[in-house]
């Protein structure tokens, strides 16, 4: 947990065995598979090192190999698309005074192990806390539980380190919480869908991606075989909920199916469901409650005004983006400062999910339809959805800044083995 402001230093030694694998002349295979680095995901902070050397940011592109581990890749490949550092590293990320509070979350970025290792677990929570005063009362007050989707279950995470898998939540009649939902699993298409009409229970999504909208969004309404819904996570989403067991609940279990979604909806076999589990017992508690949907919004000015300059991207067959597997080189250059309007096609046939570091974005359409201006789905997010339509290809429209940063960082695939297998882009803003 951070302050909006606050300093995160980190300091990552690997102590993974070694693995001599390190060196390819296929980058888009997986490789590497104990060679690590770090990812603050929606994080606004820099991309690169420091000028001092001492300290790398959110630079993807520095692999940190194993102890006891001897490379000597110019003897096995022409190039390291990353640079490498031994054994150790330092990373330093910088959040400013402006940055948004929410929910966060860090991970395993090393291109060629990013999938193996957050499937592994190498990830974990990384809350921005609330300014004091802002968040209405009811949520302040909420105590909170931390929950991350990963393929071994649904892992409720302890402040200390570590979780448990599976757990239960147990609730008194009238009790507020806060649970904060983060999709972290990397095998499989890895969409997590929850069902969320409950009876017992009200939820309403007052953050997404971290971000607060400017009214919170009462998820259990009953229709809830919309993939496109507020519940739908793509992985990398994560969604606040605000939950109230009603007052004049009985004792009572129950649990919220936690659904791999799209591997249903393609007709695979074997879609694991995990749950969250809740035990309604004890005394009913009255804590703080509103029947006012007012939220603060996410500090983040909206953009009206667009430059002229739009970007296409396309998802295309084969884990490539624009028909390209990714090579290192820099795909867009833009001009720090710049508000740009991009679309993202999908033309492979399947649903992917769409991911920028650095700077969040603004969702405008879906399928090239606007978004009306009460839709749940017009929202900043740092990771969306790309549908794959049955007559041809979808497409989001995003609207979003280069602020604050110049650097290299990318763009690719939040489904963890198509951007290990290539479907990335280099971006490089300028200063
Ligand atoms: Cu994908």
């Amino acid at each position: 947990m951070a302050d909006p402001g606050d300093t995160i230093d980190v300091y990552l030694i690997n102590e993974l065995p070694a693995l001599h694998d390190d060196c390819t002349d296929n980058h888009n295979a997986f490789h590497g598979q104990n060679t690590t680095n770090l990812h603050t995901h929606g994080l606004h902070v820099s991309p690169t090192t420091y000028s001092s050397g001492r300290f790398d940011a959110d630079n993807v592109f520095v692999s940190v190999v194993p102890k006891g581990q001897v490379v000597p890749c110019a003897e096995v490949s022409e190039k390291s698309l990353n640079t490498l550092r031994w054994h150790q590293n330092k990373f330093r990320f910088e959040t400013g005074a402006d940055h948004p509070s929410g929910t966060f979350w860090y991970h395993a970025h090393k291109h060629g192990s990013t999938c193996q290792q957050v499937a592994a677990r190498l990830a974990g929570p990384l809350i921005i806390r609330d300014r004091p005063g802002v968040m209405p009362n009811y949520i302040a007050r909420a105590s909170e539980k931390i929950l991350m989707v990963m393929n071994q279950g649904l892992v409720l995470t302890d402040p200390a380190g570590g979780g448990i898998v599976d757990p239960t939540i147990r609730m008194h009649p009238g009790e507020v919480q806060r649970w904060r939902i983060i999709n972290a699993q990397a095998i499989g298409n890895s969409f997590a869908y929850l069902r969320t009409n409950v009876r017992e229970l009200e939820i309403y999504q007052i953050a997404f991606d971290g971000l607060t909208p400017h009214r919170r969004i009462r998820v259990d309404q009953g229709n809830d075989d919309e993939p496109w819904l507020n519940s739908a996570l793509a992985p990398g989403n994560r969604t606040d909920f605000i939950v109230r067991i009603r007052p004049d609940a009985k004792d009572s279990s129950f649990s919220i199916p936690v659904i791999r979604e799209v591997r249903e909806a393609l007709g695979l076999s074997g879609a694991i469901a995990s749950e969250i589990k809740i035990e309604v017992a004890g005394k009913p508690l009255s804590s703080p409650w509103s029947d006012d949907d007012v939220l603060p919004g996410p500090g983040l000015e909206p953009i009206a005004e667009v430059s002229p300059f739009r970007r296409e991207i396309m998802f295309s067959p084969q884990f490539r983006i624009d028909g390209q597997a990714y090579d290192g080189e820099v795909k867009h250059s833009i001009p720090l400062g710049a508000t740009e309007e991009w679309t993202i096609h999908n033309s492979t046939g399947g649903v992917h999910a769409f991911h920028i570091h650095v700077n969040p974005f603004f969702v405008t359409h879906i399928n090239g339809i606007e978004l009306t201006e009460y839709d749940p789905l017009r929202r900043w997010q740092d990771t969306s959805a790309v549908p794959s339509n049955d007559d041809g290809p979808g497409s989001i429209t995003l609207r979003t800044r280069f602020e604050t940063f110049t650097g290299k960082f990318v763009i690719h695939c939040h489904i963890l083995r198509h951007e290990d297998l290539g479907m990335m882009q280099m971006v490089e803003v300028t200063g």
